[in-house]
C-alpha cells in the first residue's frame, strides 16, 4: 500500500519524512497541503490531526501527525531497511530534533529568513547563530571519529541534524562553521534522497511570518 505524506515541499518536517522515507527504501506519495496551498483548515484535515498541521502521514488506517513519532513508526515498518536504529541513536536524535533543530527554526530560520528584512533584528539572529553552531559543534564532537552522528551509518539523529543544514549552508548570513560540519554537510548532499527532498527552493518563504 503506498503510503500518503500530506504537506507542502518547502515545509521542513515534511522534509525530514521525505528525506527519511526515502533512505529507508519506502514508497510515498506527497500531497500539497499546508503554506500557500492551504487546506490544513478543512475539517477533513484537521480529523487526521486536530493542530492543523503538516506533515500528516496515511498508511491505510493508520494516520499520523508529530514528525518524530512518523519517523519512528517509519523506521519500524516491514520492509523499511537503511537507517541505523540503537537507543544511542534514539537519544541523539530526541536531542538533535528537540535542542539542535529547535535553536534554527524560530531563533534562526523565522526571525532572519521569514521576517522581512526591515523588520530583522539582526542582534538577536547573530546570538541564535552562534547558538545554533555552539550546538552543531556538539553533533560533530559526537561523530569525531565516525562518519555520522548515529555511527558508521546514518540514522534519525541524522535526519534531524541534516535536514535544518541546508538551510544553514545557504542563507545569505556570516557562518563560523563548525569543525566538521562542512564535510558532514557534503556527505548529506552527496545522498540522493537529501538532495530531493531537502535541498528544495525555499524562497516561496522569504519575509513571509503567515500564509
Ligand atoms: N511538532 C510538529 C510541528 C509541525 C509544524 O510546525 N509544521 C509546520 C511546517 S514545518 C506547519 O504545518 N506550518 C503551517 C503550514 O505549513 O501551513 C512536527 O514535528 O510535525
Amino acid at each position: 500500500m503506498t503510503l500518503i505524506v500530506h504537506g507542502r515541499a518547502t515545509s521542513s518536517n515534511v522534509q525530514a519524512v521525505m528525506w527519511a522515507a526515502a533512505e529507508l527504501g519506502l514508497v510515498v506519495e506527497r500531497k500539497d497541503v499546508g503554506g500557500r496551498f492551504g487546506g490544513a483548515d478543512t475539517p477533513a484535515f484537521r480529523r487526521m490531526n486536530p493542530m492543523g498541521l503538516v506533515p500528516v502521514l496515511e498508511d491505510g488506517d493508520t494516520v499520523m501527525f508529530e514528525s518524530a513519532a512518523v519517523l519512528r513508526y517509519l523506521v519500524s515498518k516491514d520492509g523499511a531497511a537503511g537507517l541505523k536504529t540503537s537507543p544511542r541513536d534514539d537519544m541523539w536524535a530526541e536531542w538533535t530534533k528537540n535542542t539542535l533543530c529547535r535553536s534554527f527554526t524560530v531563533p534562526l530560520f523565522w526571525t532572519f529568513y521569514r521576517t522581512p528584512e526591515a523588520k530583522r533584528d539582526m542582534v538577536a539572529v547573530e546570538a541564535a547563530l552562534r547558538q545554533f553552531e555552539t550546538y552543531l559543534s556538539m553533533a560533530m564532537a559526537e561523530r569525531r571519529t565516525r562518519d555520522w552522528v548515529s555511527g558508521s551509518a546514518p540514522g534519525l539523529a541524522d535526519i534531524w541534524a541534516g535536514h535544518v543544514l541546508y538551510r544553514y549552508f545557504t542563507l545569505d548570513f556570516e557562518r563560523r562553521v563548525p569543525s566538521g560540519a562542512q564535510d558532514y554537510y557534503d556527505a548529506l548532499t552527496a545522498r540522493p534522497g537529501y538532495r530531493t527532498h531537502v535541498m528544495v527552493d525555499y524562497s516561496e518563504l522569504k519575509g513571509r511570518l503567515s500564509f
